[in-house]
């Protein structure tokens, strides 16, 4: 098997067609710095490889996966099933189905003691993936909670200059 990538954060998705959903996810993290470990991975299309990611994850040194699904989404919960780092789920809106809502339900309900952090559908989900992991992380490493408070700034004064050129 090739050898692993190595990075703090690992952007999973169950099929390729949740790339350019995931886009937002892993271009938000480039954005801070991160450059993640990119993986198709499927809980039910690849069920022994998508566990052996988890079940190494930590050993590699990833502190937060993303796992992006579809449908039935269950790779959030395959993470969770076979690791302790926390596990960030984004529902996928698949090209069939109920606008993401099956996604979100399977992502989201989670038994007690098994909790996945579960974003919002879609393109938001995938870009608020990215803050969460750097949230984490930012609470052991002085470089992403920098890297945090300059986007949250960025993020405030883009809304602040909008607001005054409505009212100029
Ligand atoms: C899920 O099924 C994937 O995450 C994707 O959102 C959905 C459909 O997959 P494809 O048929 O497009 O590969 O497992």
């Amino acid at each position: 098997m090739a050898k692993q990538a190595q990075s703090p954060v690992a952007v999973l998705m169950g099929s390729d067609s949740d790339l350019p959903t995931m886009e937002s996810c892993i271009k938000q993290l480039q954005a801070f710095g991160i450059d993640p470990i990119v993986r198709v991975l499927s809980a039910h299309r690849t069920p022994a490889a998508a566990c052996e990611f988890a079940a190494n994850a930590a050993d590699n040194g990833v502190k937060v996966i993303i796992a992006a699904a579809g449908m039935a989404a269950h790779l959030a919960g395959a993470m969770v099933a076979h690791s302790q780092l926390p596990i960030v789920g984004v529902p996928m809106q698949a090209k069939e189905g109920p606008c993401g809502l099956d996604a979100l339900l399977s992502t989201v309900q989670m038994p007690p003691g098994m909790p996945v952090g579960t974003m919002a559908i879609g393109k938001a989900g995938a870009k608020n993936a990215a803050v969460f992991a750097l949230q984490i992380l930012a609470l052991s490493d002085a470089a992403m909670a920098k890297a945090l408070t300059d986007f949250r700034k960025a993020q405030t004064e883009k809304v602040l200059k909008k607001d005054a050129e409505l009212n100029a």
